[in-house]
Order: C-alpha cells, then structure tokens, then sequence
C-alpha cells in the first residue's frame, strides 16, 4: 500500500486557506482517504496557551511562544506519521513555515527558528496562497488577533518568498496566486497537490 502524503497548505491571514482546505480534502477524499489538520491546533493544552497569546488575553517572550507553536507541531508528528503510513493522505493547514515566517517577522534569529522543528515529517509539497496584504487586509475580519497587521503581514509574506527560493526549501514549494476566483485558486491548488501526492507514491517519507 503506499504511503500518504503530506500537503501543506501556508499563506497570509485572510488569504483564503480554510476554504481552500476544505476543498482540497474534499477533493482528493473522491479517490484517496484523507483527513485535514490544523496549526495551530488550539484544542490540546499547549494550544490553549498559544490561542490566549494569540487573543492578547496572556503575554509571552517571543522565544517561548516560538517554542510552543513548534511543540504543538510536535504533540502531533507520531500521529501524522502513522497517518501517512496507514496510506492516508494529511492536509495540513499551516505548518512550519508559518513558525519560521511569523517569528522571523519579529526578528529572531532564522536557524533558532528552525532548530525546534527539525526532525518534523517533511511535507511532500508545500503550497503558499500568496496574496497582497492590502488585497487580504480587504477582506474583512482583520485586526481581530496579534498578527493580523498589514506591517506584520507583509515581512510575513516577504519571509514566505524567501522560504521559496531558499534551496533547503525550493524544490518542495508552489505558489499560488490568491488573488484570482475561488474556483482558479482551486484548480491550481490541485494541481500542485499532484506533485506532493506523486512524490509520495514514488519516495520514502523524509524528515525536516
Ligand atoms: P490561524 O489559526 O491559522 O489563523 O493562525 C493563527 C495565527 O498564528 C496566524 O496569525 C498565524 C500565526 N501562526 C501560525 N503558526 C505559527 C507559528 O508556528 N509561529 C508563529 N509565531 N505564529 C504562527
Ligand atoms: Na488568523
Ligand atoms: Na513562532
């Protein structure tokens, strides 16, 4: 039976990853089992921490809510893990990337911010919703949590792009305009979805 793969679905605030995640597994359940994971998962008691900082309800040094974003990653990599073996596909909505992308946003250093995740299952593709942050800002229900400034957003997405060009990364990424209608962003979501799912049935499962 071969594996499943890993999908990951990263972007700005706002640039439409549920919706776009709701589809996709909705998408690939037609032929392949499939389950859709959240970060961060906000259920589990690290989670609880991580959405009272994300509210401004608690403050927390910017290294130690870095460390508990990774955790929260790691409280389900052994359950992923056995998730892609028993050959079912795992979309991820949010994932490393968007540890290294906010922390560095704020100034951390960029291989502290790797360290923690490293050893995490390796996402067979990693999809990046891009998308402006004055036209995701338009989109209404901004300015509700910590992040979700334009300032904020836009290193964000700077960080994302260098993600992509970064060579560690290159070769595992696609970018998707999310600009364009529901239905386009879709299609081409699905698409680059090919690519991780074609990796999966050709290659082991590696680690970040
Ligand atoms: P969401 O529930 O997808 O809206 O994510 C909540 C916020 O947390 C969002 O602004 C992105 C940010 N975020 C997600 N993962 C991480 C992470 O690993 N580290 C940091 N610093 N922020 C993250
Ligand atoms: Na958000
Ligand atoms: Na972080």
């Amino acid at each position: 039976m071969p594996r499943g793969a890993l999908i990951v679905i990263e972007g700005l605030d706002r640039a439409g990853k549920s919706t776009q995640c709701d589809r996709l597994v909705t998408r690939l359940k037609t032929s392949t089992p499939t389950l859709l994971r959240k970060f961060p998962d906000r259920t589990t008691p690290i989670g609880t921490m991580i959405d009272a900082y994300l509210r401004s309800t608690s403050d927390l040094d910017d290294h130690a809510v870095h460390l508990l974003f990774s955790a929260n990653r790691w409280e389900a990599s052994s359950a992923i893990k056995a998730e892609l073996e028993a050959g079912v596909t795992v979309v991820v909505d949010r994932y490393i990337y968007s540890g290294i992308a906010f922390s560095r946003a704020k100034g951390l250093d960029g291989a502290w911010c790797r360290a923690p995740d490293v050893g995490l299952p390796r996402p067979d593709v990693a999809i990046f919703l891009d998308i402006s942050e004055e036209a995701a800002a338009e989109r209404g229900g901004y300015g509700e949590e910590r992040y979700e400034k334009k300032e904020m957003q836009r290193k964000v997405r700077q960080d994302f792009l260098e993600l992509r060009d970064d060579e560690r990364d290159a070769g595992d990424w696609a970018v998707v305009d999310a600009g364009q209608s529901v239905e386009e962003v879709e299609e081409n979501i699905w698409k680059a979805a090919q690519k991780g799912i074609e990796r999966a049935r050709t290659k082991d499962l590696r680690t970040v």
